[in-house]
């Protein structure tokens, strides 16, 4: 037998063993979400914002075959040019470890690894779901059954918009994952603060979120799996709804008729979309992670004073 390959950063490590908050943070959204630079650029600000919000922040990724919760400064920037990093989802992380390789690990990957490290609480942009057209290609995301079977706090602005927002909702109801709109009736789309539907649940601040989640591992202690949070982006930095509807369809055109498929088709989207935008989806993207992860500090910094 072989021990797991997993790596504390020492500032994780000592945090973990002091009791203080850490908000773990994934890094596909590095290796695939954004362009470079501005993914490092993106990691170095969220980071500074957890630590700005009275929690450690735990960058997750694999790097040449060793979990790694926590990256130092240089590795951050060494993963954020790595040429080929693999996108790792549940199905891959054993696999990337076996073979010794690095990628980014989504929300799924990520919530297993906070899991295992003891982490709570989980900040990214926004969540896989099921895809447009699920129906004939059966491309509906891990992060879904990983919401349903790992007790970690995922704060997320919602669904893309590039999904099928309805019937991820519908898949999250019958998997028994709580969606929880914070500060608004509305599910949140990601880039937008609307998306036209009624959020499941709703919570207007950390305290009650962190109140619910204690709940909730109370009374349903055996695989109670995670709760998903949908935090609106900043008004400041949105782009509604309706202006982004006409900018998605136009790149999935695009994605299907170049026969774009399966684990690619969330990348190649994104980055469409950013140059469809002129960059100001981009903007907005790195607006609502920061966003999330101030969140996602509130919520273990609240969680820890339980
Ligand atoms: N949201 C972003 N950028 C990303 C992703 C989400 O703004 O890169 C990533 C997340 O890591 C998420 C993954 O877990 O996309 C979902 O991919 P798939 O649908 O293939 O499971
Ligand atoms: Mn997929």
């Amino acid at each position: 037998m072989t021990n797991p390959p997993i790596r504390f950063d020492p500032a994780v490590r000592t945090a973990l063993d002091q009791g203080t908050p850490i908000v773990a943070l994934e890094s596909t959204i590095i290796t695939h979400g954004m362009p470079r630079p501005d993914n490092l650029a993106m990691l170095e600000r969220v980071e500074a914002t957890v630590r700005d919000h009275g929690a450690t922040p735990a960058t997750i990724a694999v790097m040449d075959g060793t979990i790694r919760i926590g990256l130092s400064s240089a590795d951050a920037e060494a993963l954020a040019k790595t040429d080929g990093a693999l996108k790792l989802s549940r199905a891959d992380l054993a696999f990337a470890c076996a073979q010794g390789l690095t990628g980014g690990t989504t929300v799924a990957a990520t919530m297993m690894a906070a899991h295992g490290a003891g982490i709570a609480v989980f900040a990214t942009g926004g969540i896989g779901g099921v895809h447009q057209g699920a129906e004939t290609d059966f491309d509906i995301s891990a992060d879904l059954d990983e919401l349903a079977r790992t007790p970690v706090t995922v704060v997320s602005a919602g669904a893309k918009a590039i999904l099928d927002i309805p019937k991820t909702l519908e898949a999250l109801e019958t998997r028994g994952v709580p969606v929880i709109a914070v500060g608004q009736d509305e599910m949140p789309a990601f880039w937008s603060r609307g998306s036209g539907l009624d959020a499941p649940l709703r919570l207007d601040n950390a305290e009650a979120i962190a109140r619910f989640v204690a709940m909730r591992a109370q009374l349903a202690d055996y695989r109670h799996g995670g709760v998903l949070i949908a935090n609106p982006v900043p008004a400041e930095a949105e782009i509604p709804h309706g202006e982004m509807a006409g900018f998605i369809a136009q790149a999935q055109a695009e994605a299907a008729e170049q026969g774009i498929k399966g684990k690619h088709v969330t990348p190649w989207l994104l980055a469409r979309i950013v140059e469809i935008t002129g960059g100001r989806s981009l903007v907005t993207n790195i607006a609502l992670v920061e966003n999330n992860a101030k969140l996602g500090a509130q919520i273990a910094v609240a969680l820890t004073h339980r």
